[in-house]
Order: structure tokens, then C-alpha cells, then sequence
């Protein structure tokens, strides 16, 4: 235990703790840009400099560790004016037409210029003098050089979180950049478009390529009909964006808000999770059946699950060999949008060409997902624009809805029911908390032997987590699995992905399922959700998930009633020919 003082005030707190960390547990805010709890210390904007007593210098508080009888003051003229000058110097090479950008109003650099009155600039402004590039080309991220401070939480959350390295410091001194492989586009290089990035930008230098006007111009658009799918995630964090707390469940606000939009019809991607789980574990139990009693060879297994869009995209990459290991399932998101402009189609009388199908996702992958060219089976564009939860709050505070108060609503029918199993989704180690609640009962005929349906071995916020689960008392053409055990693993974050393809690649794991999620915490700590996301508040919107699960009067989608009706009256049974055509996929190198 280290004792110090700061402010005045002493503070005891454990050795390796920074100075940053023992201000905020005395409740002191220290300003910082290039710090991110998610990320490793970098300590080069220093904005966060603190004067330390017996120092010339003044040391960054992120970086430096506490010691023993340290004096620290975090407000005396030397670190407010170092701090100014700092804000100004950044300032300087910044293109601050703030008015514009895309992050006004949520943008670090603007709160810190406004919290030290930076008025008249002390520097020249080096911006006319800068070749700034703008990378416009990806579906799903926008990057402006323009607007970087080089504080490369980007390029730390590339490579640390996810593994993938996209970006990266190019050139030294004034001409150091945060570029791509040999400059290219994003969309061009191994960018899996998850937006880890985007959501630990200081300021506008990467964002989401926002589709906000086009969905306005469908709505609009008398001759138009849209249909609006939510994703699991999104119901526990929006509220976060629109001035609610963290963890806050507000899937009926949700829901009147997007009618109030003047969506035609506001239907929940969680009913296509449903479909996905009745579609991915017969898939599994058919790979197993090929596996165990006809001893096929060329079954491939572990099977993994498909859903996350940075996921398909990093095994493209990383690990093509393996892309017949992938479920052949297309998303939630994606079913969902064949369905639209299909079985709905039919059953409200629509002429499909007239559908508009737009999904609110906490991911910009997505955006990227639904441009793919795999991604058109209903004849047309299945979803046409993705919206992430960010800017569906721009589209609720655009139309002057006062959300908190807003009163709760049902989905519509058709494709809007769902079960605690599809909630679920939205949490790493739903997919396959879900799957097993299902492929369980199908084969035994009995609910999962789990407290209360609670699958906790799949829980949680650890990067890696296996589970083994025992068939016993199966139904007679589920014989062969009598006393098998199911071995799963889930992980979330393209590291831990990494780490479970790498055990598969050397045999060190013997699993039949697995469940990966390309962003930390799964969808809740997406790429597209509210910023801040941190470790903390991803607890939340994950707990918020299950509280969400626990109340639903229906948790398994074997049981949601609307994928019972699908089956009967269109798919006619999981894996059949019309799903084939409709709900799957192959990705290929
Ligand atoms: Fe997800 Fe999924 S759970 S991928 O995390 O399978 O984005 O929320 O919509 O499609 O259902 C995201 C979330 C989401 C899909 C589902």
C-alpha cells in the first residue's frame, strides 16, 4: 500500500496504481485523450500533466506510478497553462470546423477547448499546410485525418483488443500519421469494420459512415414501406445516448420512439436470432450425426458460429482454411432481411421492391455485413441501411422526442416476437447459452439441467470460456449422442479469437461448438454503441441482458410463437431447402 498526497488530501491505494487512478478514487477529474481504460498506457498527448513536489518536470499522471509520501497538485498555474498549451498546440494541426463534424457536441478535444477557454490561438495554423486524406471508400467507417490528434487509442485498440493491426503509426515527426498497409483504403486492407476504433476516438477522426438521411428520405417517401429490425444489444444501451444510465432496459421507449419515427413497422432482429438458434443447432446436431454415425470425413468441426460480422471477416483474413468450420447461418440481421422482403412481403401484400429494410445495430460492422454480395437472396439488397445505436439517438433527438418519458409499446406482428433466448444474443455467450437451451431439449426432450435455464459456465466477462455439457436420456433417433459430452468455448474480442483458432489449428482443443463475438462483451460493447464503453459499463448492458432474458415469458426459441408459424407456413422445417435458399451461406477464401 502506497500513501500520498494530491490536492492535499491523502490517499492510500496499492503499489502500481497511477497517479490518474489515485485522483479519481479522491474523486479529483484529471483531463486526459490519449488514455482509454480499455487500452495500455501511452502517455503521449499529456494533457493529463500533474506537478509533482521535488520535480523540475511535469510528469504524466496516466504513466506515472505512485510512490511513497508523493505530493501531487493537479491544478496550480504551471499544469494549467502546460495543459493550454497543449489543447493549443493540438489545436493547431486540427481541422476545427467543429460546427460540421459528425462528433459535434461528443468530442473530447472540443470539451477540453471549451473547459480551458482556448480563445485566441497561440500557434499558427498549420491545417492549410497539412495533406490531409479522407478515407470515404468503406461502407461502414469513415477516417479523417484531418480531425486526428494522433493519441492512437485506435491504433492500441486494433492491435491489442482485436489483433488485427489495420491501423498503425506511419512516418516520424510532424509527418507521423495513423495510417493503413501502404496507405491504403480501410476497406481494402485487414480492417474487420467491428469500430472498436470509432468508439475510442477523442474526436471526429473515425466515425461510422451514417446512412441518418437516407432512412429519413425512406421514411418520408409515401410509395416507401419500412420495416425497422432492432438488434439484442441495442435495448440496453440507448438509453446512454439519450441521457439515461448506463444499464438501463428500454426496449418499449425503444419501440414507441421508432413508430413515433414513422416506421411502418418496428420488428425485432431478436425474433431472426430465435430462427438462427433453430437453423445453427440443427445444423450442429446434423454435423454431429454426419461425424458420429455415418463417420463422414469431410464433416468439419468445431463448428463456429457466424453471426458477427468482424468475426466472418477476421477468419477471412486470418484463418481461411477454417471458413467451413463456420455455421453456414447467415446473421440474425441477415435473415431478417431475406424475411422481409419475402415471407413478410407475402403475408402483408407488398410488393418487395417497395420494402425499405433498415436495422438498428450495435455494431458498424454491420453496415459492412448487409453491402456483402452474399447478402441478397430476397432478389434485392435484403437490408438496405444499418443504422448503429448512435445514430438511431440522433434520429430520436432530430424528430424532438423527449425519450425518457416516453411511454412503452410492443413490437408489431409477424417478425416481432421473441424469447429471453434471442436477448441473450447480446452478450457473449448468448449465442450458445441459447443454442443449448434448445439443441438440449430437441434432443432429450427435457430442459437444459441448468438452474432455472441459466447456463453460467457460458457467462461472464472472461476472454476464453469452456464448457462441457452431458447428454443423458435422449430420444431414440438422438441415440448416438447417449452419454456424450458437449464441448463448447466462447470468446469475445478478435484476441481471444485468436487464441481458441489457434488451439484449434494445434489440436489443443477438442470442441464441437464454438461461439466467438468480434468485439469485447459481445454486441453490447459493439463497435456502434454509445460512447464512453468501458469495462464497466459493459457489466451493465450485459446485466441488463440477463435481467432482460430472466423476465420474458418465453426463453427458448424453440418456443417463440412466430418462428413456430414461420416454419409451418413458409421454411417448413429447420435446414430445409426454402432456409437453404434464404437463410444461409458460404463464405469462401
Ligand atoms: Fe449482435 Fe446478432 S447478437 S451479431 O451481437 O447475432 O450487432 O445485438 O444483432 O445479426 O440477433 C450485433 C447484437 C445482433 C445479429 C443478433
Amino acid at each position: 500500500q502506497i500513501n500520498l498526497i494530491i490536492d492535499g488530501m491523502p490517499v492510500t491505494v496499492d503499489e502500481g496504481t497511477t497517479i490518474l487512478q489515485a485522483a479519481k478514487k479522491l474523486n479529483i477529474h484529471i483531463p486526459t485523450l490519449c488514455y482509454h481504460d480499455d487500452l495500455c498506457v501511452a502517455g503521449n498527448c499529456r494533457v493529463c500533466v500533474v506537478e509533482m513536489k521535488g520535480s523540475r518536470t511535469l510528469p504524466a499522471s496516466c504513466a506515472m506510478p505512485v510512490a511513497e509520501g508523493m505530493e501531487i497538485s493537479t491544478n496550480t498555474i504551471k499544469v494549467r497553462t502546460a495543459r493550454k498549451h497543449i489543447i493549443d498546440l493540438l489545436l493547431s494541426e486540427h481541422n476545427a470546423k467543429c460546427t460540421t463534424c459528425y462528433k459535434n457536441g461528443n468530442c473530447e478535444l472540443q470539451d477540453l477547448a471549451a473547459e480551458y477557454k482556448i480563445s485566441e490561438p497561440m500557434f499558427i495554423d498549420l491545417v492549410p499546410h497539412k495533406n490531409y486524406q479522407m478515407d470515404a471508400y468503406s461502407p461502414s467507417i469513415i477516417k479523417d485525418d484531418s480531425k486526428c490528434i494522433r493519441c492512437q487509442r485506435c491504433v492500441r485498440t486494433c492491435e491489442e483488443l482485436q489483433h488485427v493491426s489495420a491501423l498503425g503509426v506511419a512516418y516520424k515527426g510532424d509527418k507521423m500519421k495513423i495510417s493503413t498497409f501502404y496507405e491504403n483504403p480501410m476497406f481494402e486492407v485487414v480492417c474487420t469494420n467491428c469500430g472498436q476504433c470509432v468508439n475510442r476516438c477523442p474526436t471526429g477522426a473515425l466515425i461510422e459512415r451514417n446512412y441518418v438521411d437516407e432512412v429519413w428520405q425512406a421514411i418520408f417517401d409515401e410509395d416507401k414501406h419500412v420495416v425497422v429490425q432492432t438488434a439484442p444489444a441495442v435495448r440496453v444501451a440507448l438509453g446512454e445516448a439519450l441521457g439515461m444510465e448506463p444499464g438501463e432496459i428500454v426496449t418499449g421507449k425503444m419501440v414507441t420512439a421508432l413508430k413515433r419515427l414513422g416506421f411502418d413497422s418496428v420488428l425485432d432482429t431478436d425474433f431472426s436470432a430465435d430462427l438462427t438458434i433453430m437453423e445453427e443447432g440443427f445444423e450442429l446436431l446434423g454435423r454431429l450425426k454426419k461425424a458420429l454415425v455415418d463417420k463422414d470425413p469431410s464433416v468439419k468441426l468445431p463448428m463456429a458460429t457466424s453471426c458477427s460480422p468482424g468475426w466472418i471477416k477476421f477468419i477471412e483474413h486470418t484463418y481461411p482454411e477454417y471458413l467451413d468450420n463456420l455455421s453456414t447461418c447467415k446473421s440474425p440481421q441477415q435473415m431478417f432481411g431475406a424475411l422481409a422482403k419475402t415471407y413478410y412481403a407475402q403475408k402483408r401484400n407488398i410488393d418487395p421492391a417497395k420494402i425499405v429494410s433498415v436495422s438498428i445495430m450495435p455494431c458498424t460492422a454491420k453496415k459492412f455485413e448487409a453491402d456483402r454480395p452474399e447478402m441478397r437472396s430476397s432478389g434485392f439488397k435484403d437490408v438496405d441501411y444499418v443504422l448503429t445505436t448512435r445514430e438511431l439517438a440522433i434520429m430520436i433527438k432530430q424528430a424532438g422526442i423527449e425519450f425518457s418519458t416516453l411511454p412503452e409499446s410492443h413490437y408489431d406482428s409477424i417478425m416481432g416476437a421473441s424469447t429471453g433466448a434471442a436477448v441473450i444474443f447480446g452478450a457473449t455467450g448468448g449465442v450458445m447459452e441459447a443454442a443449448l437451451r434448445t439443441a438440449y431439449e430437441v434432443v432429450t426432450g427435457r430442459e437444459v439441467p441448468f438452474n432455472g435455464l441459466n447456463i453460467t459456465p457460458v457467462r461472464g466477462m472472461e476472454g476464453v470460456r469452456e464448457a462441457a455439457i452431458k447428454i443423458e436420456g435422449t430420444k431414440p433417433e438422438w441415440k448416438f449422442l447417449e452419454g456424450a459430452e458437449l464441448k463448447t468455448v466462447v470468446a469475445h474480442g478478435l484476441t481471444n479469437a485468436k487464441k481458441v483458432m489457434d488451439a484449434v489449428r494445434d489440436g489443443k482443443g477438442s470442441w464441437h461448438f464454438i461461439e466467438i463475438m468480434a468485439c469485447p462483451g459481445g454486441c453490447i460493447g459493439g463497435g456502434g454503441q454509445p460512447i464512453p464503453t468501458n469495462e464497466e459499463i459493459r457489466k451493465k448492458r450485459a446485466e441488463a441482458i440477463y435481467r432482460e432474458d430472466a423476465g420474458m415469458p418465453i426463453r427458448k426459441s424453440h418456443e417463440n410463437p412466430e418462428v413456430i408459424a414461420i416454419y409451418k407456413e413458409f421454411l417448413h422445417e429447420p435446414n430445409s431447402h426454402k432456409s437453404h435458399e434464404l437463410l444461409h451461406t458460404h463464405y469462401k477464401e
